[in-house]
């Protein structure tokens, strides 16, 4: 299995911190989505959406992280995708949660605006608006993470073992990082990223954006404090 990545990606590093940390046989082919590989041929054919990751399977071509890890945790038989129905049930939600709840106002409104010149808002204006909206709605979903979906007592998002949200949701968390997001006024948040952290494939997976995160440090972001 080859999965077309690149480690500057959110959503390719969430795959490939799952696949390098419990040795999934896939290959990462680097797509240089900085020259715009991603927006040209032959890319553009295995994906139309022009986004990366995308997972080749033996000419099986999936693409969106989610349902990526979902595949290769269950075609792997991997533990961290449980098959009991309502264990399963809740990786999916929290997966989903991360994806359409928290991944949308941090990640879309409050992060990317502030970093990626392709998400600026066109106006001064629209764009404080924009980051500040982001900013609010980032907190209410941030303190849910922290006292509901993690609480005081859980390790893991889904309960005491590792799952593939937990990937998932790491690397969405994670990316606050480059706008110097910092989590102890969400102390359960802080310790479950604490303990991704020190899984073995963590520093590998994100030296890329842990330096890009460092290139923009004494710029001044809107940020989660
Ligand atoms: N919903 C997709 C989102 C994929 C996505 O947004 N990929 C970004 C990198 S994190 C990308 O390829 N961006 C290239 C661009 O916007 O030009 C998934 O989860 O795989």
């Amino acid at each position: 299995m080859k999965l077309y990545m690149h480690l500057a990606s959110t959503t390719s590093r969430a795959v490939a911190f799952f696949v390098a940390d419990n040795n999934v046989p896939v290959t990462f082919q680097t797509v240089d989505i900085f020259s715009g590989e991603h927006m040209r041929e032959p890319f553009t054919s295995l994906n139309p959406n022009k986004l990366i990751p995308v997972l080749d399977d033996d000419g099986f071509i999936l693409t969106e992280s989610s349902a990526i890890l979902k595949y290769l945790a269950e075609k792997t038989g991997s533990p961290l995708y449980p098959k009991e129905l309502q264990k399963r049930a809740r990786v999916n939600e929290t997966m989903d949660w991360f994806n359409s709840n928290l991944y949308r106002d941090y990640g879309y409104g409050l992060i990317y605006p502030q970093v990626f010149p392709s998400h600026k808002r066109p106006s001064e204006e629209s764009q404080k608006v924009t980051v500040a909206w982001g900013k609010e709605k980032s907190e209410f979903w941030l303190k849910v993470l922290n006292d509901h979906i993690i609480g005081p007592k859980r390790n893991f998002l889904c309960g005491d073992a590792i799952t593939i949200a937990d990937y998932f949701g790491f690397a969405i968390t994670q990316v606050g990082e480059v706008i110097g997001c910092k989590f102890s006024s969400y102390p359960n948040i802080d310790r479950w990223l604490r303990t991704m952290e020190a899984r073995p494939a963590y520093a590998k997976t994100f030296e890329v954006i842990k330096g890009f995160a460092k290139s923009l440090e004494g710029q001044k972001f809107v940020a989660i404090t």
